[in-house]
């Protein structure tokens, strides 16, 4: 095995840990939502998930017995400050001291997300990710963090896919506030890069020790056709999905195309005040976390207005659409596989992605905090799991991965998506990625997926 190289797997804490009203936790902006009427398409919460607040020694002695040394995990806001800002809960700090010091004790290696998508219910309610206060609530936040944690942790994220969550947020509607408004969406964009790069700020300020890195839904763009018109489309999308978070994080500036290009649109951009491009430059990152699922196909814009659809049913029908008017439209190749959620199943894409990324970005490093694929696994009457396709997946991904590293591309980690079946934001439990099944009728049992002995025995293939 590759002893330097991270091979791990992820969850996110309001997918997984249950307990939410456990252990002196507040309410996050999830917890409401999962229990308000806006809640409908898959109407679940995750009040209990697969429960790793209590569970978490299993999960992570399984995750060390399957050969993976490196854990991806969100802490959760609210239950370290549980009114977002103010008075440290100890029982929550107790409780993530706990799930460090058992991944220290298996030789795994903890990366630590601050924030992934559950924000405290008081934040929120104060306009959330669209008032900058939140942007000074998460640097005091993040400073507990280091100050409790950062004898111990080494790889640190700041927020997990500004890009991806506001699109849910403001642009589909589908996570909360569920609003459909591109400006408010920017806005909240802008707030939440701008709180992550005060966190970076903070971090090397207060001298501590490791790499901090931001997560970042990032898409090989990609056209069937090669001419101008193609071309432009593909230089927009890679504005509006990839280069507006990364290059702001990396190079420590909001690329100015897609300054100009939402001002065109019509947007306000009050919320950008005078010395932010400065928070930007001091607060830039050490390595990018790319999350990889799948590429986007991209044709020019032709007509309409802006709509994103995400597809939530698992339904083959119920097919994800984007037309961003005057930026590009989404196309498709139907002659490829996807899974229920139509998530196209292309494993070169991440190869394809990297190489982009290096050219980009020449002088960082990267790390896959998440690759995986979601699908109805089916619990055999033995008791097995077979998930041949998953194999196939993130084999193909990997070995891309490992290509790509090849040519010289500098990546230091690997984390499926995710340690075992959890909480699909929207889409519920029937979309399950983990490498491990949890048989949420029976006590939450956990069941290695035939896909846990395959990466035990691919990580264990790689070379020293
Ligand atoms: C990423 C998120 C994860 C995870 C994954 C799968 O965007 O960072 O939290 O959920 O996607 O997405 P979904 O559960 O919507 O299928």
């Amino acid at each position: 095995m590759k002893t330097d190289f991270m091979w791990g797997s992820a969850t996110a804490a309001y997918q997984c840990e249950g307990a939410w009203q456990e252990g002196g936790k507040g309410l996050s902006n999830w917890d409401a939502f999962c229990h308000s009427e806006k809640n409908v398409v898959n109407p679940v919460t995750a009040d209990v998930s697969c429960d790793h607040y209590h569970r978490y020694e299993e999960d992570i002695e399984m995750l060390a017995a399957g050969g993976q040394n490196a854990y991806r995990f969100s802490i959760a806001w609210s239950r370290v400050i549980p009114d977002g800002i103010g008075a440290v809960s100890e029982e929550g700090v107790a409780f993530y001291n706990r799930v460090i010091d058992c991944c220290l004790a298996h030789g795994v290696t903890p990366l630590v997300t601050l924030y992934h998508y559950d924000l405290p219910q008081t934040l929120f309610e104060r306009g959330g990710w669209e008032n900058r206060e939140t942007c000074k609530a998460f640097e005091a936040y993040a400073k507990v963090c280091f100050d409790r944690f950062g004898d111990r942790v080494r790889y640190w994220a700041t927020v997990n896919e500004p890009n991806y969550e506001t699109q849910c947020c403001y642009a589909v509607g589908n996570y909360p506030p569920n609003v459909q408004d591109l400006g408010r969406r920017w806005c909240a964009m802008y707030h939440i890069l701008l709180g992550s790069a005060m966190v970076v700020r903070a971090f090397r300020e207060g001298g501590y020790q490791g790499s901090i890195g931001l997560v970042s839904d990032s898409y090989s763009i990609e056209t069937l056709v090669d001419n101008d018109e193609y071309r432009e489309a593909a230089v927009n999308a890679e504005l509006f999905y990839n280069r507006c978070v990364n290059d702001t994080c990396v190079l420590g500036k909001m690329p100015q195309e897609f300054v100009d290009k939402i001002v065109a649109d019509g947007c306000n951009r009050d919320y950008a005040l005078p010395g932010d491009d400065d928070i930007f430059r001091a607060g830039t990152v050490d390595y990018l976390g790319v999350n990889a699922y799948a590429r986007y196909l991209v044709k020019p814009y032709t007509t309409g207005e802006t709509c994103l659809k995400a597809s939530n049913t698992g339904k083959k029908s119920d097919r994800q659409e984007a037309v961003v008017k005057n930026w590009f439209e989404i196309d498709r190749d139907d002659s490829m596989p996807t899974n229920d959620w139509d998530m196209e199943l292309y494993p070169k894409s991440l190869y394809n992605l990297l190489i982009r990324l290096r050219e980009l970005y020449p002088e960082t490093f990267f790390i896959i905090t998440e690759n995986g694929i979601g699908y109805k696994d089916v619990l055999e009457e033995d008791g097995t799991v077979h998930d041949p396709y998953r194999i196939e997946f993130q084999k193909g991904f990997a070995e891309w991965m490992l290509e790509a590293m090849k040519e010289g591309v500098d990546v230091r980690g690997y984390f499926v998506w995710s340690t075992m079946d959890l909480y699909s934001w929207i889409n519920g439990y029937a979309k399950r990625y983990g490498l491990v099944y949890i048989d949420y009728e029976n006590g939450n049992k956990r069941i290695p997926k035939d896909s846990y002995y395959w990466y035990r025995d691919f990580i264990e293939s790689q070379e020293v």
